[in-house]
């Protein structure tokens, strides 16, 4: 006899009276069809460890019985009792019976391309360079919005969690998301349409494009891979299987791009090791030493060849997952979660020169730097306390602690404002606070209270730096806009938690005043 869906879940409730639930068979039963029946997600998310690790198990509880509101996960406490639905956490939060595998053969099924005719200019009339990029974590969408007019021109549904900044082509055209479950998108600003994606990872970190726009990097943390795509179709290129000099496996924090080296730079998780992968393909050999390939399986010598994503590792004293670069990318300072300093690497050399104490969890990867009596200074939040650490880049000095309300994680300026907008959006009591911190007298000359109560964090300037955009961050959220120069709000946008924004034109000059 065959048992329809619904009549197999009765019968699995009705078992439940009287035994255990047996939560893989009520896994493929209620949750298969839109989270995959290797949990490795379809049109709902992975439900694995790795992804689950921000949610827990009495989030993962309370999302089964009562759903996500403006996703199309539906609440279960109908048709599950309570212990079905604790069994059912349990089982998705813990690890699968076989390790997860996704290889080149995995990633390169998952690519799906929906090019469109060319275009010989964008089918609006806005500044194509001065557009905002809103990523609406709400309701996972993104939201394009005219950077003169403060008006949304798109808004298209993205993929489940998109995280960390999405990276531009060198000329402004495309636009790269990635997901916390490892899809990459491509968008074409000009015919505002997905033209490909591909799913390079099981759980992602973030993504980088090279200095020329042809290839993009993504930082995995399951598995422990590197992958590195070609933006034209997003086909693989190339997949490096992270492990230190010794083999020993690490996940990948964050991969970031290096311009004027030409290069990806890679922070490794659970490796003393940076990596640098040049994206030159007339690279010279590099380092002598050998690198496990996930790709041949053997062990490849290094420093036999260069070229084309030729691997350089940066030997370390303890691994680094948080990274700022100097405006030159001579240097990296790098930071542990767990640790209270930022460590200064010379990427030249190779080597460490310097250690900043920087208790309170620094977030070097929101970090921003900026002129200040002729010398470069860089500005980092903190994740735990409730300042802005401000460091000459000349020797190394912390050189001011300015404290603000609480602790959060954004930073932004522009090039044309006197001004670094910080939020404390880590606070409880002052998560709504923005400070303006004037980057000449290092002092806090104004504090904004946008949306009274509301999470209020990141914010993006302008093409022009006249104007900053913030973001009330709720699902009954806004974007904000100021003027830079009044500290007057001009226009409320209404959107769905946007997490963060972009501006093109900011993100392509590599502007000071923003993460990269
Ligand atoms: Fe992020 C960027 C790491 C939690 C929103 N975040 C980044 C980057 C890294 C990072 C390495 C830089 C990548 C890039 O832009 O290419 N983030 C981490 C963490 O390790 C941390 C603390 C824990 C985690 O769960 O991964 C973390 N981040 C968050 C959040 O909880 C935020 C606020 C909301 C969310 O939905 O994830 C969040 N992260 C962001 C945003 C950026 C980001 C908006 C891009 C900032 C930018 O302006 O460029």
């Amino acid at each position: 006899m065959k048992l329809c869906a619904a009549s197999l879940a009765l019968a699995l409730g009705a078992a439940a009276a009287h035994a255990a639930p047996d939560a893989a068979a009520l896994y493929q039963v209620h949750c298969a069809s839109c989270h995959g029946s290797d949990r490795f997600g379809a049109v709902g998310p992975a439900l694995l460890p790795e992804n689950l690790g921000r949610l827990g198990k009495a989030g993962a509880q309370a999302v089964i019985r009562d759903g996500r509101a403006g996703t199309k996960m539906q609440g279960f406490k109908a048709a599950l009792d309570d212990e079905s639905i604790k069994a059912l956490a349990a089982y998705v939060t813990s690890p699968p019976a076989t390790a997860p595998l996704w290889g080149r053969a995995q990633i390169e099924a998952s690519r799906v391309l929906t090019p469109e005719p060319p275009a010989a200019k964008p089918v609006y009339s806005a500044d194509p360079l001065n557009l905002f990029v809103v990523v609406e974590g709400g309701d996972h969408h993104v939201s394009i919005v005219d950077g003169d007019r403060f008006t949304p021109i798109d808004r298209f549904a993205s993929r489940f969690a998109l995280h960390g900044g999405p990276k531009f082509t060198p000329d402004g055209r495309y636009v790269f998301f990635s997901s916390r479950d490892g899809w990459v998108t491509k968008f074409d600003l000009w015919t505002l349409k997905v033209t490909a994606e591909i799913r390079a990872g099981l759980n992602s970190r973030n993504i980088a494009l090279s200095k020329d726009g042809r290839h993009v990097a993504v930082a995995n943390y399951l598995p422990d891979t590197l992958v590195i795509l070609s933006t034209a179709d997003l086909s693989v290129e190339k997949i490096f299987d992270v492990a230190d000099r010794n083999g020993k496996a690490s996940r990948v924090s964050a991969v970031y791009q290096a311009p004027p080296r030409n290069s990806f730079i890679a922070a490794l998780k659970d490796a003393p090791e940076i990596w640098e992968i040049s994206c030159d393909p007339n690279a010279p050999p590099v380092y002598p030493g050998f690198v496990h390939s996930y790709e041949s399986g053997m062990k490849e010598a290094l420093g036999s060849t260069g070229g084309l994503f030729a691997l350089r590792r940066i030997e370390i004293s303890s691994p680094l997952d948080d990274f700022f670069f100097d405006p030159s990318y001579r240097y990296v300072l790098g930071a542990h979660r767990d640790g209270d300093k930022a460590v200064v690497v010379h990427l030249d050399i190779g080597a460490e020169i310097a250690t900043i104490p920087l208790p309170g969890m620094p977030h070097l990867g929101s970090g921003i730097s900026w002129m200040r009596d002729g010398r470069v200074v860089m500005a980092t939040p903190h994740l735990k306390d409730g300042k802005i650490s401000v460091i000459d880049t000349t020797d190394w000095r912390l050189i001011a602690e300015i404290p603000t309300p609480g602790p959060g994680y954004f930073l932004r300026s522009h090039d044309n404002t006197p001004y670094a907008w910080a939020d404390s959006s880590l606070s409880p009591q002052h998560r709504d606070e923005i400070s303006i911190i004037d980057k000449q007298s290092l002092k806090v000359v104004r504090t904004l209270k946008p949306a009274p109560g509301k999470m209020t964090a990141h914010v993006e300037f302008d093409r022009s730096g006249k104007h900053a955009l913030v973001s009330v961050m709720e699902k009954d959220g806004a974007v904000i806009v100021y003027d830079a120069a009044t500290l007057q709000e001009i226009k409320r946008l209404p959107m769905s938690k946007p997490i963060g924004k972009y501006n093109v034109y900011n993100k392509i000059t590599f502007s000071q005043g923003t993460s990269h």
